[in-house]
This record gives structure tokens, C-alpha cells and sequence, in this order.
């Protein structure tokens, strides 16, 4: 793409950068000259290793290696960084794309498919990570493939400022963090196409689906552009400041511009980045340079930064003219096609974004049990305005936008304001105390009452931005569909029994699901949704009906037919192998469908690895339909190997639950290879998405047969709606129980309920299956199984080796509580063992912590012995709080686990994610994790 102006200067070496301010023409500039020649930061580095951590850190032995950014000083009330999950691994759905080196978290929605990559974080993991958004989260818009920058490359980047400026440049990144003033900026970005699916149901536009999550926020560290345009001194004649990157694509690279007026504001905030979050920018982040322009949209903030240049007229870039536009609402998306002239209008250019907001929680599918629920729900969710603008007021209405409450707002930004931060050696200066404008997204809530929810079809918000600009109740459709900020409203279905289920209005991607497609899959308008009381429309339809697609598990071109004389063959060589389907699998050394299920599934629930031992050599199509989600089953072709011979018996069939096996009662009840009923005969609440279910064992007397540490399959089946009737699945997890090892004739289970979310749109598939049951419902188990048994004395078998334990430590959180309270009990009801316990149990809410007496009474009465220690994440914590706050830190566990040694072993169990964190954790302060760590 030619550029519009080629008049290119010599490139200039740091050396040249003048010391004077001289020269500068205008009162502004010379502001800005004595700005860098005062502060300019020698002392100033790149975050180290200044490399994307997800290519720096490649090591296999690590799955999601941690990466914890340099923090801000706490005291001065900033908010905490995110962890980095720096992902290791290529996502297989890179593989055969151009970006098949880049590690990529998997959590992410692909909206176009392979390639490029387009993608958004699912709106209840974004919005949990509050404030900051984990680069590993963050939104990604690539038009094409990622340049490719190593090292080398970055070391030696340059930046070339030219065109109409009496000093132009050729910079790299060590002068620009030597000779300008260093600074680092909250920023949110946001995409023009965030909410974009809304607009293609109604109707297809040019563009794709974006649900609410086409947005993020970050640390941005590098230089004002304001600085660096004062430096080259911009000519008179120059109005435009045009941008461009380094991306290959059909039409010439990625480039836009701005208003020179605009750009040399330092008040717009435009900056030069090459950190984020504390770190290296990633790939599919601008890596090594990016400009960010704050209050615009994404599409300003070109990435992989190579040339600035002075001009008299706009960008004349391919995408400059062709994206990032709202053409007027007549406009067809073939009309605008075929018309080029529209795109040429700049009247219709996007720069400033508008005020927008949605809601994250209730999330999509989300049920509320109206009958056991608080008398109020926390209705919560994100805001944001452009141009700097702060949002004024979120609404919210319940009555179809007849009356509205104001909800709350917290706005972190202006922890920034309050503190400043300056000389950083990463972050440079960090001081928005002299800045009174909004480059962020800001957070709501508002305390509904539930007997409202009960008498309403829907609730919706709309929030306001401080030049009283309203997001409107009509959808402003346009042939890209940007910038849609239409009422953002959540339906809600009135089910059986007091419950009630909250359909978004869309979900991202190809994803099916949300009120907007069922209307008008009924032949209703969805961009006029009545969700009023006495509509009578399908907005008040109760169920919707998921068609449930069946998934191929095998691959189509093996042929090979495998006999049971082979099968068994196979075993005898110790090959794990399974029959799902008829159809003959070989578990991969590396990555076994058992560890791409772990993946996926592995939330809050112990055990899971064995379920492959314990069916290897039989058929195990329950087992594998129970466990895998669809994801995994059509992964499972990847394992195929074969089919069984047609006619041919399986040695070993795979045994049935029998009511009528006559077992010897005076055995204990679990069997490892039998599926065994129980009896539900009590249901306990015991915090808010909590509950205790006890099952009767058949005998009064009978115990359940688990050894302290190990765990126990629970299997029950569920029904699901399919297109044409009701079905019913097994579904199965393993779980610790809470009761006591020497319970006879019972057996209790803590469970912890996952509703539907963006995150597990069928939410806890098992949890779910538990919060149907009712008393007299069976369901069956099958166990023990695990590697961990307390054996007692001190003696801990690991993977069947004895060790003599010293000192051990449990970190937990949320359910994981249960495997760690069975192995504290075990260890402190021997009287004669010395082995010392630390335990730390680390919970968002005060109320999370489960089992807490418990614990705390054992910590008590056993005060030699047991180290005890809290803390707590979320945002309140009670008064006279001793424990900690935030998440698990390399300090925390320093402080409150053991000292690395021979003798000792740490435990964990909680959600994978901590799961994740504490083993890295644990690795960086000296743990050996194949040794000395076990996770449940
Ligand atoms: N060089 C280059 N810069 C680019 C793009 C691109 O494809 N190439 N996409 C733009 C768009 S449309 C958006 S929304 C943002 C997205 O930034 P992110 O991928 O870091 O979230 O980058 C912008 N900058
Ligand atoms: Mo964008």
C-alpha cells in the first residue's frame, strides 16, 4: 500500500535526539521537550526477559506455567495484577495455520474459525478476573496471520517516524525508553464489533459474531505519542498521523490514523506500548510495539508498529477505509458491498466509542432457586463510555423498560487517581493524580430483590456517560454492525418448582443459545423483544430445546479390526486401551483422553485420572459417555485405532449396577469394579451453592471401605432435552466424601452446584445432576480409586510408595476442602504420630469456606501440630479479618506451607485453576512436584 507521502529522512540514531527545546515552535511542544529532557529514565528496562512469556517460558514439563507480573505497591491501593497463564502449548486448533507457534489459552471462543484468530473470553471468566485482564484472556482481533518477531528482531525494532516533521526518526524500543518520560496507563479496549452477534441475528452484517466479551483491559507501559510527536516537530501542513503494522495481508498491512490535533494531545493518552501488564506484549498482542489509543475503539490501536508518518491527508490504508465503520442504517450489508463510495465518507468513521454496557451475572443459563435463595440477587456487570467520558448512572429495569432503579458503580480507574506511583524500573511513572478522565471499564451491581425477579420476563440496563448520552432501547443496525449498545437485556424462564433460568441475549461465536435466535426461530422480530408482563409472546417461553448434535469419535480411515484375542494381547503388554462404542482406542503416552478431559473438566472435583485404569480392557462407553464432554469425544478419533471385530464377545464385559448382588455384608460396601446403589435420604444446605447429600448404604452397619485420601465414584443419570423427546445420560465424578471414615451405614457427600455459564454452557453436568435429586432418588458408586492413601504412623503411599512423612501441607479451596479434611482428621486421630500439618484454605467469600468449624476446631485442639491459615479473594472480608487477603502468592505459600525437604509432601485440591497456580507456586519456592506433590 503506497503511503501517501514518501518523503523519508535518513534514520536518525539516538545520538541526534537534540538536547535543547529550542527549536520547537509551538508553546506545547516546548512543554513537552522540558517534559522529557527532565524525566527522561535511564534507569528505565523493558520488562525482563523482554519477550512474550508464553514463547520464553517454553518448557514441556509445564502445562500452564504461572507467570506473576512485578505488583504495584499495594499499600498505595492499586488494584493486584493478574496472573499470566502463559500457555505452553499450541492449541490444536492452530495446528496447519500460520499461527501454529503461538501458545494461546484455550479458554478462549474462536469466532472465525482456525484462522485468523478472532477470539473473546467467555463473559463470566473475563469478568472474574475483575479489573485487569490476564493477558492470556484478553480479547484478540487479527486480521491475519501474526508477524513473526523472535528475539533478534525485537532487540532491533525500529520504529520509523517520517513525513511532515522537521526531525524524522528511526527509533528503537531502548530509545524510546531512554529518551522519553516512561509511563504505564490502565487502558480498556474494546473492539468495534463487541456485541456484534446481537446485530446478525437480526440480521447478517459483514462481520462476525462478537458476543459481550470483545473487550479487555490492561497496564499499558511504553511513551506518550504526544512526546514523540513533539520530538519530531510536525510541520504545519501536517493534519494526519498515520499508523501502520507490519502485517501481511491481502490488501497491504494494517494502518489507520488519527487527527494530528488529537494525537499530540497528551490529554488523549495515545501511548507507545511495549508492555503489558507488567510484561512483554504477546504475539497476538503487538509484540515487540503497539500503539494504544485510549476511549477509541480497538481498531485504532494498531499493532506490531513500524512506521508513523505526517500527513497532509488520512490514512489511505485498505482497512482504514474498509473496517471500523457505522454506515447509515438504510444501507444493506450488499448495497454497502457493491457502493464503495459510502466507505469513503468520513463522516461515518468510528473513533470514539459509545456507551455500552452488559451483564455478567446472572450469567446465560444461570438458575436461581427462588425458594432457597437470599431475599435479594446481586445483579452484576461491566460499563464503559468513549472519548474519556466516565459512565454517570447504570440503570437497570425489571418491567421491560417502564421503570428503572440506579444501580452501583465501583470504578478501580480511580485507584490510579488517588496515588501516585513514580521511577519505576518496569513501569516508569504511573500517575494519574492530575487526570480527570475515563480510559477504563467501569463495574456495576444492583441488589434486586428476588419476589421481583419472580414477577418478571426479563431484566435489562443501560447505562448513561457523563455528556448524558443513553444507550437506547432500539438496536442501531448497520451493515458492519458496530458499536452496538442496544438495552442489553437477560430473559428470564420461570421453571418448575421456584426456580428460574436467565437466557442472554446471545453467545458468542458460532455458540448456539440466547433469547434473540429462539424469538425468531418462533417468527419473531428478536430487535423487538416484548419481555412486558402481559405479553403473551415466546419472550415468556419457558423451555428452550437444545438440539444435541451427535459427535463422531472415530476416524474414518482406520480400518484396522481388532479381535478380543488381540484386546487382550494388548493388556497383557500393558497398553491402556478402552472400547467406547465398539470402537478400539489407544491411550497416546502423552496426551490421553483422560488428560485433554482433565483439561476441560477438572473444575472443583478430585480424582479423574484413574477413571481409564479402572475400565481398561472392558467396554467403557458409559464411563467415557459419562465423563467427556462433547469437545472430548470428538477428540477421541484422534486415539482411534480400530474396530472390534464384528461378532466377536469381549472377554470382560463390563458389569452392571445389580440391586440383587449378594454381597457379604459384613464386607465393607465399595467395590473396585461394580457399580453399587445408594439411597438419597437427606438434603442439607450448608452455604449458597453448597449442600451435604446423604446416601444410605444397604447395611446400618456397614462401612464404606475408603482409605483416608482416596476418593469415590458417584455415577447418576440425568435427563436431557434432545430435539425430538428427552434422553437420558450417565454422568459420573469422583468425589471425596465428608462423613467420617468409620461411618457405618451412611455415606455423605458435599457438593458444590456449578450452574449453566458462558464458561460450562451445560454447566456442572454432574453438580446439576445432584441439585435435581430428591430423597429416595438413587445413585451409584464405584471405588476407591487414587494415589494418595494416609496410611497413618506418618506413612503416606504415593502411586503405591510408602514414605514416612514429617511435615505435609494441604492447600485448598472451595469443595476441594473435602479430600483435605479426610487426610487432616486421618493424621490428627493418630495420637502418637508427630507429623505436623499446615493447611491453607483459600476462598473468594468468608462464606465459601466450607467446613470451617471444623477445621478451626481441629486447628485449635491440636495447636502443636496444625499451622492454620486463610485467605480470602473477593472484594469484602469481615471486620476482624487476621488471615490474608488475594489470591495464593509464592510469599503466601512461603509463609504457610512447610520447608521443602525429603519428608515432605504437599496436598492440594481446588479448582484446577488454583490447582495450577499453587503447583507452580510450589516449583518456583523449591518444591519437586513429582516427589513432594499431589494433587487430588
Ligand atoms: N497491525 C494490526 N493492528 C491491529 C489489528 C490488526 O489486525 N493488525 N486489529 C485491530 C483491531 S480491529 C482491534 S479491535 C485491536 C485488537 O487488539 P488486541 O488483539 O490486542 O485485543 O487491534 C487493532 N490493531
Ligand atoms: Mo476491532
Amino acid at each position: 500500500m503506497p503511503m501517501v507521502d514518501t518523503q523519508v529522512s535518513p534514520s536518525s540514531s539516538s545520538e541526534d535526539l537534540p538536547t535543547s527545546t529550542s527549536t520547537s515552535p509551538s508553546s506545547v511542544e516546548v512543554e513537552l521537550h522540558k517534559n522529557i529532557n527532565e524525566t527522561a529514565q535511564s534507569d528505565i528496562h523493558l520488562p525482563a526477559p523482554f519477550f512474550p512469556p508464553s514463547l520464553a517460558q517454553k518448557d514441556p514439563r509445564y502445562d500452564l506455567p504461572s507467570v506473576i507480573p512485578r505488583q504495584l505497591p499495594s499499600h498505595l491501593g492499586f488494584p493486584s495484577l493478574p496472573t499470566e497463564k502463559a500457555c505452553s502449548n499450541v492449541d490444536p486448533a492452530d495446528i496447519g495455520t500460520p499461527d501454529a507457534w503461538i501458545p494461546r489459552d484455550s479458554r478462549l471462543v474462536r469466532l472465525t474459525g482456525k484462522h485468523p484468530f478472532n477470539s473473546e473470553a467467555r463473559l463470566r471468566d473475563l469478568y472474574e478476573e475483575g479489573f485487569i485482564t490476564p493477558s492470556n484472556l484478553f480479547f484478540v482481533r487479527n486480521h491475519g496471520a501474526v508477524p513473526k518477531v523472535d528475539q533478534k528482531t525485537a532487540d532491533s525494532w525500529e520504529l520509523k517516524i517520517h513525513g511532515l516533521c522537521a526531525n524524522p526518526v528511526t527509533l528503537t524500543l531502548a530509545d524510546l525508553r531512554t529518551k522519553f518520560r516512561v509511563v504505564t496507563v490502565p487502558i480498556t479496549l474494546v473492539c468495534a464489533g463487541n456485541r456484534r452477534k446481537e446485530q446478525n441475528v437480526v440480521q447478517k452484517s459483514l462481520g462476525f459474531s462478537w458476543g459481550a466479551g470483545g473487550l479487555s483491559t490492561a497496564l499499558f507501559t511504553g511513551v506518550y505519542l504526544a512526546d514523540v510527536l513533539a520530538y519530531v516537530q510536525p510541520e504545519r501542513s501536517a493534519k494526519h498521523v498515520v499508523f501502520e503494522g507490519i502485517d501481511d495481508l491481502p490488501n497491504g498491512p494494517y494502518g489507520t490514523s488519527q487527527l494530528l490535533s488529537w494525537a499530540r494531545d497528551p490529554r488523549k493518552g495515545m501511548m507507545l506500548a511495549w508492555g503489558m501488564n507488567g510484561l512483554a506484549l504477546e504475539p497476538d498482542h503487538g509484540f515487540p510495539l503497539r500503539l494504544v489509543v485510549p476511549s477509541q475503539i480497538g481498531g485504532r490501536s494498531v499493532k506490531w508498529l513500524s512506521r508513523i508518518e505526517l500527513s497532509p491527508i488520512e490514512s489511505q490504508h485498505h482497512l482504514h477505509f474498509h473496517d471500523n465503520k457505522v454506515l447509515p442504517m438504510p444501507l444493506g450489508p450488499d448495497q454497502a458491498r457493491k457502493e464503495k463510495e459510502w466507505w469513503y465518507d468520513p463522516r461515518y468513521i468510528i473513533r470514539e466509542l459509545n456507551v455500552n454496557s452488559a451483564v455478567a451475572c446472572p450469567d446465560h443459563d444461570e438458575v436461581l432457586d427462588t425458594t432457597s435463595a437470599s431475599p435479594t440477587y446481586t445483579v452484576k456487570g461491566y460499563a464503559y463510555a468513549g472519548g474519556g467520558r466516565r459512565v454517570a448512572r447504570v440503570e437497570l429495569s425489571s418491567d421491560n423498560g417502564d421503570t428503572w432503579d440506579l444501580a452501583s458503580i465501583t470504578y478501580p480507574e480511580d485507584a490510579f487517581r488517588s496515588a501516585s506511583y513514580t521511577s519505576d524500573s518496569v513501569y516508569g511513572d504511573l500517575d494519574l493524580t492530575d487526570s480527570d478522565i475515563s480510559f477504563c471499564w467501569c463495574f456495576w451491581s444492583y441488589d434486586i430483590p428476588v419476589e421481583r425477579l419472580k414477577g418478571s420476563n426479563a431484566i435489562m440496563v443501560r447505562g448513561m456517560d457523563e455528556s448524558l448520552a443513553l444507550q437506547p432501547r432500539d438496536m442501531y443496525w448497520n451493515a458492519t454492525g458496530m458499536m452496538n449498545n442496544w438495552w442489553f437485556r437477560v430473559c428470564i424462564h420461570h421453571l418448575e418448582g421456584g426456580k428460574l433460568r436467565f437466557e442472554h441475549p446471545t453467545m458468542a461465536g458460532t455458540q448456539p443459545g440466547g433469547w434473540m435466535q429462539r424469538l425468531k426461530d418462533d417468527g419473531l422480530d428478536p430487535s423487538k423483544p416484548d419481555f412486558s408482563l402481559k405479553s403473551t409472546g415466546s419472550a415468556k417461553t419457558n423451555v428452550s430445546v437444545a438440539a444435541s448434535s451427535e459427535v463422531v469419535m472415530t476416524n474414518p480411515s482406520i480400518m484396522r479390526k481388532i479381535s478380543a484375542a488381540e484386546l487382550d494381547s494388548m493388556e497383557a503388554k500393558e497398553e491402556a486401551w478402552f472400547v467406547v462404542r465398539g470402537e478400539v482406542g489407544v491411550d497416546h503416552p502423552c496426551v490421553s483422553p483422560e488428560e485433554v478431559d482433565l483439561k476441560i473438566f477438572t473444575v472443583d472435583h478430585p480424582g479423574g485420572a484413574q477413571s481409564i485404569e479402572l475400565v481398561a480392557g472392558e467396554d467403557a462407553t458409559e464411563d467415557f459417555i459419562a465423563i467427556h464432554s462433547s469437545d472430548a469425544r470428538r477428540q477421541l478419533a484422534e486415539f482411534h485405532i480400530g474396530t472390534f471385530q464384528p461378532g466377536d464377545t469381549m472377554q470382560k464385559q463390563h458389569v452392571a449396577a445389580d440391586d440383587n448382588d449378594d454381597d457379604d455384608q459384613t464386607k465393607p460396601f465399595l467395590r473396585i469394579k461394580r457399580w453399587k446403589p445408594v439411597e438419597l435420604v437427606n438434603i442439607r444446605d450448608v452455604s449458597k451453592n453448597a449442600k451435604v447429600f446423604r446416601f444410605a448404604l444397604r447395611e446400618k452397619t456397614q462401612e464404606l471401605g475408603l482409605p483416608f485420601g482416596q476418593h469415590v465414584y458417584v455415577r447418576l443419570k440425568r435427563k436431557v432435552k434432545v430435539v425430538d423427546g428427552v434422553q437420558s445420560e450417565w454422568v459420573q465424578r469422583a468425589y471425596t466424601p465428608l462423613s467420617e471414615r468409620n461411618a457405618t451405614g451412611f455415606v455423605d457427600l458435599l457438593v458444590k452446584i456449578y450452574y449453566p455459564n458462558p464458561e460450562f454452557p451445560e454447566g456442572g453436568r454432574m453438580s446439576l445432576g445432584f441439585a435435581e435429586l430428591v430423597v429416595g432418588d438413587r445413585v451409584e458408586l464405584k471405588g476407591p480409586v487414587g494415589h494418595f492413601i494416609w496410611k497413618g504412623n506418618g506413612v503416606a503411599s504415593l502411586h503405591d510408595h510408602d514414605r514416612h512423612i514429617e511435615e505435609i501441607g494441604l492447600v485448598c479451596g472451595g469443595s476441594g476442602v473435602t479430600p483435605i479434611l479426610q487426610v487432616l482428621r486421618a493424621i490428627l486421630s493418630d495420637s502418637s504420630s508427630t507429623t505436623k500439618v499446615w493447611v491453607l484454605d483459600v476462598n473468594r467469600e468468608f462464606e465459601d469456606i466450607l467446613c470451617k468449624e471444623e477445621i478451626d476446631r481441629l486447628a485449635r485442639e491440636n495447636e502443636n501440630r496444625v499451622k492454620l491459615h486463610y485467605s480470602l479473594t473477593g472484594r469484602e472480608v469481615p471486620d476482624n479479618w487476621d488471615y490474608s487477603r488475594g489470591r495464593i502468592t509464592d510469599e503466601m505459600l512461603a509463609a504457610h506451607m512447610p520447608i521443602p525437604g525429603e519428608d515432605k509432601l504437599v496436598c492440594i485440591c481446588g479448582p484446577s485453576a488454583m490447582e495450577q497456580k499453587v503447583k507452580a507456586s510450589l516449583r518456583s519456592i523449591g518444591w519437586d512436584e513429582l516427589t513432594a506433590v499431589v494433587l487430588f
